[in-house]
């Protein structure tokens, strides 16, 4: 059902300013159990005297799961790659489950049952000056999703590629007192394919609908700010980033902006770390549509039932290494499933999310 429009950019770019204030707010919830003085360093430049930030320890760098993070000192390389994988399972209108004879009973002909994404995704930063470092992020994506006909038929269709290259600037402006902030400015390219086809029993080599489409075919904005803050054992952070989508793509359409906020919670265990994150994403309907897509054939085609939002709630372990010959290589893993999700369906529902990732700065 087409419930409910989602907000526009604006209200997302505003909300994004305000993410790092949300988190300040649920972080005073969190200190109960917090013996260090959290509290405290919430207050930019507040002059508590702590130590300053550093990247040199296990929880210096931000779950896994969270891009462009943390910026380096001048001259300073970093590379990385990370395995990511998101897995849909059954079906969501709104906020409730529904089953695949709610779809056929909406007029579908075919309904989507599961979908697995996985993402290689190779990562490159440096750092021009203490203040500013570039990053460049590389991915290579694989999908299937699988279907059933009204008529009782299963199909599994596949795309895989390279996806958008991304590429940003990082401005660090806030350092001081255990504390840092940077400005996220990304730029996403096209260069992920949006004509992706595979056979269906209803026609050989079909387009395939918008969740199985590797690129948004659209420069994309990706405006952002990060902040981070470290006190003795813990440390904690917050990102917000938008992702706005220019013009319109060769298949006359252009996705929904996006946004995604997220904030976390590190304790730091010698070489190791672990980490909370809870990560809000939200985003709206295709704007246009690609016409070689039939709407009324599978939701998936329906340019008007791919909007939603999502709380997620993730676990994170990372390593560290300090010595032998792996010293200053890190390893990284982060676990999560949504904890609420709320789709203009019928849509696929995510089951769980996972993050694999390996760092080596020098
Ligand atoms: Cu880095």
């Amino acid at each position: 059902m087409r419930q409910r429009s989602h907000r526009p950019p604006v209200a997302a770019l505003a909300l994004l300013l305000l993410a790092p204030a949300g988190l300040a707010q649920s972080s005073a919830d969190l200190r109960g159990f917090e013996p260090l003085p959290l509290g405290a360093a919430w207050s930019f430049g507040a002059a508590h005297g702590g130590d300053p930030w550093t990247a040199a320890r296990a929880d210096g760098h931000a779950p896994i799961g969270v891009m462009g993070d943390h910026t380096h000192a001048a001259g300073e390389w970093m590379v990385s790659v990370r395995v990511m994988q998101m897995s849909m399972d059954g079906l969501r209108d709104g906020t409730k489950r529904i089953g695949k004879n709610d779809v056929f009973a909406e007029g579908f002909m075919v309904t989507p049952l599961e979908m697995d994404m996985r993402m290689l995704m190779v990562g490159g930063m440096y750092a021009v000056s203490d203040t500013w470092t570039l990053a460049a992020m590389v991915p290579f994506v694989e999908m299937e999703m699988d279907h059933l006909t009204m008529g009782g038929a299963e199909f599994t269709t596949e795309s895989s590629g390279l996806g958008d290259v991304q590429v940003a600037g990082l401005w660090k402006f806030h350092d001081a007192n255990g504390q840092r902030a940077h400005a996220n400015l990304g730029l996403s390219l096209p260069t992920g394919s949006v004509d992706e086809r595979d056979d269906t029993p209803a026609m050989q080599d079909a387009k395939l609908p918008y969740p199985m489409q590797i690129g948004t075919g659209t420069f994309d904005l990706l405006p952002g700010v990060t902040y981070l803050g470290q006190s003795g054992a813990w440390s904690w952070g917050a990102q917000g980033i938008a992702r706005l989508h220019l013009g319109e793509n060769s298949e006359d359409y252009r996705r929904g902006n996006r946004l995604d906020a997220t904030g976390w919670i590190a304790r730091r265990l010698g070489d190791f770390s672990t980490s909370f994150r809870l990560r809000w994403g939200q985003w709206g309907n295709i704007v246009g549509s690609d016409p070689d897509l039939n709407p009324n054939m599978v939701p998936t085609a329906d340019p008007d039932r791919q909007a939603g939002s999502r709380l997620d709630a993730l676990v994170g372990l990372n390593w560290y290494a300090q010595g032998g010959v792996l010293a200053g290589n890190r390893f990284a893993i982060e676990f999560g499933a949504p904890v609420y999700e709320d789709l203009d369906g019928p849509q696929l529902s995510t089951a769980f999310l996972a993050t694999v990732g390996w760092q080596l700065a020098f």
